[in-house]
């Protein structure tokens, strides 16, 4: 059977990485595919999202470096709510350096993001070494890493041989990395002597149920279009939800709608 038509539950015990099995295995419990892009530049708001969303979704992503006031107490604050909700944290980082320098930036500065984000992502471009950097911090640590082999903006690079060229690199990473963001589940030719395609767990950026797009280039498409159609597992909304009057309301919409859509793929 494809994995696409399996459950999440199902498909937890096919990865060896923890976070990976512990997110698909809450992505059930929690009736929830849907994780919110928390794209706030203040923490106060951040924390308020991570509270009032937290009970509708499975991953709450961040990108901390937009946080004019960021503290380690916001860390400490957010990784409770990650607690008490039963979430994981995601830091949206994108790492494009090399491994050496990737290592340091995941570790270290201000932000320290392996000690509390239970997974992050990297561009492909730099070649094998950077997912080796960032794994000997994180793999310790029992952290994630999904690959960025697609991205939902108008023009993007990352496409057919690259994106393709993503997923070989994660067959051979598997410990550590989980997953891709991307826009569609991608079909690439079995590695000499790999008898079967690995599971990855899909995140994908780009969805609203209100917009086609904005301004500068981000692109959306509906929930049913990723999770069924493009047979992606999990939706990541910025501001179709906090941008709206009500986001729990919203956030409500998404999940139902993410949900419906993974129901139908697995013909329940
Ligand atoms: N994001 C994308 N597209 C991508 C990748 C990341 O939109 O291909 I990779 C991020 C940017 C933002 C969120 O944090 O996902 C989408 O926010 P909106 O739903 O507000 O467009």
């Amino acid at each position: 059977m494809p994995h696409h038509k399996s459950s999440y539950t199902a498909r937890a015990a096919s990865f060896k990485n923890p976070t990976a099995s512990r997110l698909l295995k809450l992505m059930d419990e929690k009736q929830t595919n849907l994780s919110i892009a928390a794209d706030v530049t203040t923490k106060a708001e951040l924390l308020k999202l991570a509270d009032v969303l937290g009970p509708y979704i499975c991953v709450f992503k961040t990108h901390i470096d937009i946080v004019t006031d960021f503290d380690q107490d916001l860390i400490k604050q957010l990784e409770a709510l990650a607690q008490k909700h039963n979430f994981l944290i995601f830091e949206d980082r994108k790492f494009a350096d090399i491994g050496n320098t990737v290592k340091h930036q995941y570790s270290q500065g201000v932000y320290h993001i392996a000690s509390w984000s239970d997974i992050t992502n990297a561009h492909p471009l730099p070649g094998e070494g950077i997912i080796k950097g960032l794994k000997e911090v994180g793999l310790p640590l029992s952290r994630g890493l999904l690959l960025l082999a697609e991205m939902s903006s108008a023009g993007s690079l990352a496409k057919g041989a690259y994106s393709e060229e993503a997923v070989r690199m994660a067959r051979r990473n598997r410990d550590f990395v989980i997953g891709f963001i991307g826009q569609r589940r991608l079909s690439v030719p079995l590695d000499a002597g790999q008898e079967q395609e690995d599971d990855f767990l899909y995140l994908t950026p780009g969805v609203s149920m209100a917009q086609p797009g904005d301004s500068l280039g981000q692109q959306y498409r509906s929930p049913e279009q990723v999770i069924l159609e493009s047979e992606c597992d999990v939706i990541i909304v910025g501001r179709g939800i906090y941008g709206a009057a009500d986001p729990v309301a919203k956030a409500t919409e998404y999940r139902e709608a993410g949900w419906a859509a993974y129901q139908k793929r697995l013909g329940v």
